[in-house]
């Protein structure tokens, strides 16, 4: 037998410690201290230890549990079936190797079909129903013992109280379901302003927020937080089920909300082609995901594979990579935009975060630094959501040596030297010197980003520079620079030149929501530029609104209103309308409203289109007023079919769903 050596106990010993502690601080206090990656790394690196050296087994070590201890607080009930939690992958290759232990376990060479889900960040939940009737709910605790939360679950609307009755599918006796709890993103930005304007702390992220609410022991406080639900799988049921694909169908059917994104019969190699498609998506969507579950579909196949005592053979979770990691505040400065307000900004010893090296973060404004308490030196949890500017979520102070600086706003612009104002009763701290060539730049900047003009090839150096030779003093003069003036600019060369020229001529050509947006009027940001080009239709209507007529558009009220009735009521900003439009900018009005021709008709669509992706029919059905749903069900109204589709098609087929192919679909849009 092999030697331990001293070395391995104590590291043994210091991280069960460790991950104990983190345990507790994560699942009971909610206030975590290392990011989610830092806690997967000592577990994963426990785990191998235990498994290389199995005389150090013990029974109380992190690794042997599944999940958090019940609290206290709350009745406890046993899980009929275990709630397990499922292994990690981080790579292809685990999981390759994922798919490659399968098929040995079950002693085949046969190509496996897999289902995979994104994996949503909530909590995982399990409902039971008798006769169709929500009795109990739990967490999932410790896997085996849960926490009912019954009441609170209630709460939740998209957790039905009565399940369907459906045609096809009896009201089973009883129905164990599982799901994951979750907050979306717009429902987390106005619980965290609330919490602000009731002077409460705001969460962290998201799912802090969904295990704060759920653990609430009043509901009434549940009832008010934005908590929804998916389903993803069963419990112990009288339900006769054949596949996992079938499983889900069938909770759908009776009434159980399943994710849109979640795809049948895929194999291995599929599966790791929409991670990565997953994984691309995954900012644009309306909540967190963490990564993407794979599971074996065959549902006699799961019960052959089983489970070890930690979590399912058949399941893998494949985990994007980490959006938090820890690290230094190196200094912090402080940055103006193009409204004049000044923006800390935290310089980072470089981190990787999610496969980008993070450099910076914002750290908001002064009450927000205060409020988390954050110092030059602090060692801290940063974190990047998709395209958004990497920010600091809080400050790990067991990391504090004594020797972090406290921040202080400056009293004048760092740019153009003049003094600082913070008006009462807001957070914003602005420079006000309309001449400040700060925020001068960022304007020009955010005038021909995407979304404004979309000017290809003026980058930030470059209008930095043409400010500050005096090319351009506003961003009407950009249509006034020319290749011969842009080829003195330095790393200029003739053809970039001539390039950008022509990059500015196309950009004449506008929507009118898109010029609105580009003007930087205060509070219009993108949508509700796209509310008033719609409400108002030309630029005419818009300069003759009255505060009332803006005020009285939904989606405006009257903040955005006065805004955009002061901004026209400027003269410097009415000459630089004139100045943009003289020189040939084309503004586009759309003149009539589409017809909705596909109006509440619900589509699911399968397999290759000849000449479309799936995103663009999803996008002309919608702009139609048609609906694209994931998966097919009686409210099905066409499902678009195209070449090697889906188990949707047979679905369709069972459920006389109209079947229709490409063509059939762009007749249908008049095209
Ligand atoms: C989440 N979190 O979205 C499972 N999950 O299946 C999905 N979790 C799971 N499935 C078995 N989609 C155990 C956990």
């Amino acid at each position: 037998m092999k030697e331990i050596d001293a070395d391995i106990v104590n590291k043994v010993k210091a991280l069960r410690e460790t991950l104990h502690r983190h345990n507790y601080l994560y699942y009971v206090l909610d206030n975590p201290e290392v990011s989610d990656a830092e806690y997967d790394r000592m577990m994963r690196e426990l785990t191998a230890l235990e498994e290389a050296w199995p005389e150090l087994y013990d029974p109380d070590s992190p690794t042997s549990r599944v999940g958090a201890p019940p609290l206290s607080e709350f009745e406890t009930i046993a899980h009929s079936i275990p709630m397990l939690s499922l292994g990690n992958a981080f790579t292809d290759s685990e999981i390759i190797d994922f798919d490659r232990r399968v098929r040995k376990i079950l002693g085949t060479d046969d190509e496996m079909l897999y289902t995979v889900e994104p994996k949503l960040d909530g909590l995982a939940v399990e409902l039971v129903y008798e006769n169709g009737k929500l009795i109990v709910a739990s967490t999932r605790g410790d896997g085996i013992n849960g926490e009912v939360i019954t009441a609170n679950v209630r709460t939740i609307r998209s957790a039905p109280l009565l399940l369907q009755d459906t045609e096809k599918w009896s009201i089973p006796l009883r129905l164990e379901v599982r799901g994951e709890v979750f907050i979306g993103h717009e429902g987390f930005r106005s619980l965290n302003e609330e919490q602000l304007n009731q002077k409460l702390t705001p969460f962290a992220n998201p799912r802090n927020a969904a295990a704060g609410s759920l653990r609430q022991l009043d509901s009434s406080i549940t009832a008010k937080r934005p908590l929804e639900i998916f389903f993803y799988g069963v419990g112990e049921t009288d339900l006769r089920l054949k596949s996992h694909w079938e499983t889900l169908q069938t909770l759908q059917e009776l009434g159980l909300r399943i994710n849109p994104l979640i795809r049948p019969e895929v194999t291995i190699e599929e599966a790791v082609d929409y991670y990565k498609a997953l994984e691309n998506k995954r900012h644009l969507l309306p909540y967190d995901i963490d990564g993407m579950v794979i599971k074996v579909d065959d549902l006699s196949l799961q019960m052959k594979l089983g489970s070890t005592s930690r979590s399912p053979r058949w399941a893998i979770a494949y985990k994007f990579k980490a959006m938090q990691e820890t690290t230094r505040i190196l200094d912090i400065d402080v940055q103006v935009g193009r409204t004049g307000v000044l923006t800390p900004v935290a310089h980072l010893q470089p981190v990787n975060v999610g496969g980008a090296l993070v450099r910076r973060a914002t750290l908001h404004n002064e009450d927000e630094i205060e409020r988390k308490d954050i110092r030059i030196g602090d060692t801290v949890l940063v974190q990047r959501a998709g395209d958004v500017i990497p920010e600091v979520v809080k400050v790990i102070e067991s990391k504090r040596t004594g020797v972090e600086r406290i921040f202080h706003m400056p009293l004048n612009c760092p740019v153009c030297d003049s003094t600082v104002i913070r008006a009462k009763g807001e957070t914003a701290t602005r420079c006000i010197n309309a001449t400040c060539l700060a925020q001068l730049k960022e304007r020009i900047k955010h005038f021909s980003s995407k979304g404004a003009f979309d000017i290809d090839g003026l980058g930030d150096k470059l209008v930095d520079q043409l400010v500050d030779k005096s090319l351009l003093a506003s961003y009407a003069d950009i249509f006034y620079l020319d290749a011969v003036k842009l080829e003195d600019m330095e790393r200029m060369g003739a053809r970039s030149a001539e390039k950008l020229a022509c990059a500015i001529e196309k950009s004449k050509k506008i929507k009118f929501n898109c010029f609105l947006y580009a003007l930087g009027i205060r509070h219009v940001g993108e949508h509700v530029a796209k509310i008033l080009a719609r409400e108002f239709k030309s630029l005419d209507n818009l300069l003759l609104a009255t505060t009332e007529q803006i005020g009285a558009v939904e989606g405006a009220g009257s903040v955005i209103a006065e805004s955009v009735v002061n901004f026209f009521k400027q003269n410097t900003n009415r000459e630089l309308i004139s100045r943009i439009i003289d020189n040939n900018v084309c503004i586009l009005f759309q003149t009539h409203e589409k017809e909705k021709t596909l109006e509440d008709k619900v589509f699911v669509l399968t397999g290759t289109l000849e000449d479309l992706t799936r995103d663009q029919a999803k996008e002309m059905i919608e702009a139609a007023g048609g609906r694209v749903s994931g998966s097919v069900s009686r409210k099905t109204d066409y499902l678009v079919a195209g070449s090697s589709p889906g188990s949707k098609l047979n679905l369709a087929k069972d459920l006389d769903v109209e079947i229709i192919d490409q063509a059939t679909l762009q007749k249908m849009l008049g095209m």
